[in-house]
């Protein structure tokens, strides 16, 4: 059994090339979000409240491709995908392509009782508004930043997807993932972030990850589910290796993932220039924040 005194959290601001101006601002989103989450669980609260804490700050902060920092689709809209899992129940709730809801994460979170897993666009906006979820004009999700470089984005392949898994002193897990997807993607995309078995899994009998990078590549490995297995065999460090390594000798794209399991033990691995981790556990309490394993 777990002890119970165990506790972790870990979290990715996103995987590829992150802009040297953004760097610094990245690092401190990712602490001030692991904080947010670290507090709710040292205080013995549920790794489902600690991971979806630590998401909404990562939305609320336009370093990162998620929320109000979501990149644009061809439109020009933000349009974004969420979702939490609940590793005690292996509950989902997941929304793809909403517009138009201030923090997707918190809706996800909402699903998590209902029986459809996964609600999408005007669907999941309007079971957001009957759940009185925070609203606002889809407009007002665009950050200036984002119009600015939207061109820029496009090129530069941007994705900084956000996901945050926590392990509570009762041995739960809870994985959630928040993304604005990739620059320029086609309207009603949606990608890995709310698709179990590809961005995210979370099961207390193991442990949770998530995955941020190239979706369509992501999805179509079922790469979450390759690492899950992985875990108890290989340890989380060398599973989530072997996951991103796989993938990309496999299909191609750039990938990042973050592992914790039920012990509490880290691991986490990308295969792009950048990757924004944060992490803070039982074994290891004092916050860290990476923005490349080579650091
Ligand atoms: C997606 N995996 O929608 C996401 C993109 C991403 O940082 O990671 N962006 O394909």
């Amino acid at each position: 059994m777990t002890d119970m005194k165990t506790w972790g959290i870990i979290l990715h601001g996103g995987a590829g090339n992150i802009a040297d101006e953004w760097k610094d601002r990245a690092r401190e989103g990712c602490l001030a979000a692991l904080e947010a989450g670290r507090t709710i669980l040292l205080s013995g609260g549920s790794a489902l409240d600690a991971a979806e804490a630590a998401v909404r700050a990562l939305e609320d902060d336009d370093a990162f491709n998620a929320g109000y920092g979501s990149v644009l689709n061809t439109d020009g809209d933000a349009e974004m995908d969420a979702a939490v899992m609940d590793g005690e129940t292996l509950n989902i709730g997941a929304v793809g392509a909403v517009m138009g809801v201030r923090h997707p994460v918190s809706v996800a979170r909402l699903m998590l009782t209902e029986r459809p897993t996964l609600l999408v666009a005007g669907g999941a906006r309007r079971f957001a508004e009957a759940k009185g979820a925070e609203l606002c004009d889809p407009a007002e999700m665009v950050a200036p930043r984002r119009k600015e470089s939207f061109e820029r984005d496009v090129q530069a392949n941007a994705h900084d997807t956000v996901g945050c898994v926590a392990l509570d002193m009762n041995g739960h897990v809870a994985v959630a993932t928040s993304t604005g997807g990739l620059s320029g993607k086609m309207p009603g995309r949606v990608g890995d972030a709310p698709l179990p078995g590809c961005g995210f899994l979370a099961d207390d009998q193991i442990g949770g990850l998530a995955f941020s990078g190239h979706g369509e590549f992501i999805s179509r490995t079922a790469l979450a589910a390759r690492l899950l297995t992985n875990i108890p065999v290989m340890g989380p460090q060398r599973a989530c290796d072997e996951a991103t390594k796989y993938m990309t000798s496999r299909v191609g794209g750039e990938v990042g993932g973050i592992v914790l399991d039920k012990s509490g033990r880290v691991g986490w691995s990308h295969e792009s220039r950048d990757f924004a981790v944060a992490f803070a556990t039982s074994r290891d309490p004092e916050p860290k924040a990476y923005m490349t394993k080579s650091e």
